[in-house]
């Protein structure tokens, strides 16, 4: 269909084109994190955790990044809600399902860590943690190198409300705001209100938690995370100021958690709190970006696509025993123990 209509938030508007697009992903992320919840409980996966109800704010950060490798491009030091960034940045939801059903094909982890912890070096995609926020401690590391590089590489770095509690985070604001030596860090914290079962209005003395970055002179925003439209601004600005200044920036983005907190709680479908999806096709409707066919045409390719995933998924193979220690430690010529961790590795020979 032919673009028509731009869609508004105040003083800012994205172009029809881009809003399907940014549309479709959040789609795509929605019904591959419905599948993997599906997953957990028919005993095709074991643990769920993800980001429904973080769609909108997370695929306009992917789209966003500067992808690639070393320090000439965007470092990210994710947390496990981030499946919508990396399905913008290219990621097929086929390797999000890898990894769900603990399959040797999984490029994150080769089976053998929880869903949702991403790694990919060829675009700087740092592993995931389960150990929250200790990515805040790494991310003025890489930006460090990038400062000393040269360029306009950034380091973004993303987690939870309750996380920022942790002394990791204070660490990350000590680092990148040192006088002669501010690191181009992009702090964002998703805050979705809770801490597993702690509601965040019993825990933040602070009116928003950007509030936190200021003795350290660390400029901020707070934005709608479930509107896209104010989100890619937002998130455009925040970049922006990170490469010219090379210095810190927070970025706030208040979200919804629509399946609690992972498949340990239940992963039940709450209904008390705005999803990004159906105001987006509201808001796309009513401003003449799309009709109702387009939508239910998305919902019906991406679920179809998904499901062919999934069938490809549970015909691959599990790690073996002998997969257990592999991959663990960087190789060396010293390693007694693991002299052949890397092998099989892309770029890597096998040892003989
Ligand atoms: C260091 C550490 N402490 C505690 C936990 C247990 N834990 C896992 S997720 C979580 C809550 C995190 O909440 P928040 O930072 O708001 O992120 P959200 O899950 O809401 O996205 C906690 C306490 C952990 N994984 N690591
Ligand atoms: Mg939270």
């Amino acid at each position: 269909m032919t673009a028509v209509a731009d869609l508004r938030t105040g003083r800012f508007s994205l172009p029809a084109d881009r809003v399907r697009e940014i549309y479709t992903l959040m789609v795509r992320a929605r019904k591959l994190e419905e599948r993997m919840i599906k997953m957990s409980k028919s005993g095709e996966g074991y643990f769920w955790i993800g980001g429904p109800g973080e769609e909108a704010f997370n695929v306009c950060l992917g789209l966003q990044v500067k992808k690639g490798q070393g320090p000439d491009y965007d470092y990210l030091h994710l947390h496990y809600r981030n499946s919508a960034t990396m399905l913008a940045m290219g990621m097929e939801p086929i390797d999000a399902m890898r990894q769900m059903a603990m399959r040797r094909t999984d490029p994150h982890s080769m089976g053998r860590n929880f869903v949702g912890h991403f790694a990919r070096r060829e675009w700087n995609v740092l592993p995931v943690s389960s150990v929250i926020e200790i990515q805040y401690t790494m991310a003025p590391g890489t930006a460090l190198v990038q400062k000393r590089h040269g360029g306009d590489g950034i380091s973004i770095v993303v987690g939870g409300d309750a996380g920022t509690a942790e002394g990791d985070f204070a660490s990350c604001m000590i680092w990148s705001s040192r006088p002669g030596q501010r690191l181009p860090v992009l702090m964002i914290v998703m805050n979705n209100h809770w801490g597993i079962s702690t509601a965040a209005e019993t825990q933040h003395g602070e009116e928003h938690i950007i509030d936190r970055g200021k003795p350290f002179g660390i400029p901020g925003e707070v934005v709608d995370g479930c509107d896209p439209v104010a989100s890619w601004h937002a998130i455009a600005r925040a970049m922006e100021y990170c490469r010219r200044e090379r210095g810190p920036f927070m970025l706030e983005a208040l979200v919804s958690r629509l399946h609690g907190h992972s498949s340990s709680s239940g992963a039940v479908r709450v209904e008390n709190e705005p999803d990004c999806v159906t105001i987006l096709e509201q808001r796309m409707l009513e401003a003449g970006v799309c009709d109702r066919t387009y939508i239910a045409h998305v919902h019906e390719t991406e679920e179809a696509g998904i499901e062919q995933a999934l069938e490809q998924v549970l015909r691959e193979p599990q790690p073996d025993p002998t997969d257990v220690p592999r991959f663990t430690y960087a190789p060396s010529p010293v390693d007694a123990v693991y002299p052949q961790d890397y092998d099989d590795l892309p770029g890597r020979r096998r040892s003989s």
